[in-house]
């Protein structure tokens, strides 16, 4: 049993108001939920990054391909590599010298995507390192003989408050060398009513991945939540930039976690804070890149301007 798991879920409960962590939503069954929100068509963010490495892939490889001796294009959070794809193909067929290093924790996920990469890209160099991406990042700090650049797509950024961010950010820079990149995505602040049906679509995809987190309490800790007692709520501030996911009780009732040795109890109503999502804007960008030690370089956007990848250096 995940001890951290644990004692968070009872920090989180016992709180007022109460919250839980979203890195907890993914375990097997919230990696395939999280899956099928990527196919949902509110879900603009899939689809506006994979636009931007087709549309800039030729100014963005150029970016990346500065030296003679090459790079290693180091992923975190690889998951299918579907856009990544996109570049390593570029990459390849313009001859780059390039090593891709999709870092991950679990083996298995490595496995498959460089099976799948080596058919695909069949002379594509690739090498994937299992670990925690700060373990690895601090091996492969010591090789400095080779240009590195980071990649981490998907806005997964956002999922951190500010200061959790530029402590994410700042790691990444202790990372990095003088040369080295990083190459990461953020969701910008848009039309509202557009993010709110990114994060609330009506066929319950996003209530099922929200609630995974109450199933996995059940499963793992001998909760007795009834998931239906709980509805997935949705909101966003346009001023902060700041999305916001909850689950809110419809009734009162106790819930009993037996491994916790507790009983929690729900007034009507009652939320408990489960994610935050953070929209952003250039200025925002430059504020937490100057917090962290890095300055921007270049960023790259789709058509409609919801979505950039930014390029980091220090
Ligand atoms: C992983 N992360 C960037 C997603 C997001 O957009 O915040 C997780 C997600 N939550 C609800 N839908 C998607």
């Amino acid at each position: 049993m995940d001890n951290t798991f644990k004692k968070e879920v009872l920090e989180g409960l016992t709180s007022f108001p109460k919250y839980l962590s979203s890195k907890y939503i993914y375990d097997k069954k919230g990696d395939k939920l999280f899956q099928d929100i990527m196919a949902m068509p509110e879900y603009y963010l899939t689809n506006c990054e994979f636009e931007i490495l087709k549309t800039h892939k030729e100014a963005i490889a150029n970016a990346f391909n500065d030296t003679e001796k090459g790079f290693d294009l180091i992923e975190l959070g690889a998951g299918d590599g579907k856009k990544t794809k996109v570049l390593l193909k570029h990459l390849q067929e313009k001859n780059v010298n390039y090593t891709y290093k999709p870092i991950d924790i679990s083996q298995n996920a490595i496995d498959n995507l460089v099976t799948a990469l080596s058919k695909e890209i069949p002379k594509i160099q690739v090498a994937g390192e299992k670990g925690e991406y700060f373990e690895v990042l601090e091996r492969l700090k010591n090789f400095k003989d080779r240009k590195k650049v980071i990649m981490v797509l998907g806005s997964n950024i956002g999922n951190l408050l500010h200061p959790k961010a530029i402590d994410f950010l700042s790691k990444l820079k202790d990372s990095m060398n003088e040369n080295d990149l990083l190459f990461m995505g953020f969701d910008q602040k848009k039309n509202p009513q557009t993010i709110l049906d990114a994060y609330n679509d009506l066929t319950g995809i996003t209530e099922a991945f929200n609630k995974n987190l109450l199933n996995r309490i059940n499963k793992e800790l001998g909760g007795n939540f009834n998931l239906d007692n709980f509805k997935h709520w949705e909101v966003y501030d346009p001023e902060t930039g700041t999305a916001k996911s909850y689950l809110v009780a419809t009734k009162e009732m106790l819930v009993t976690i037996d491994s916790l040795d507790i009983t929690i109890s729900f007034d009507a109503w009652e939320t408990i804070h489960t994610e935050i999502s953070q929209k952003y804007n250039d200025k925002v960008v430059n504020w937490l890149a100057k917090e962290s030690g890095l300055h921007i370089e270049k960023d790259f956007t789709d058509s409609k301007g919801y979505y950039k990848n930014y390029l980091f250096k220090r």
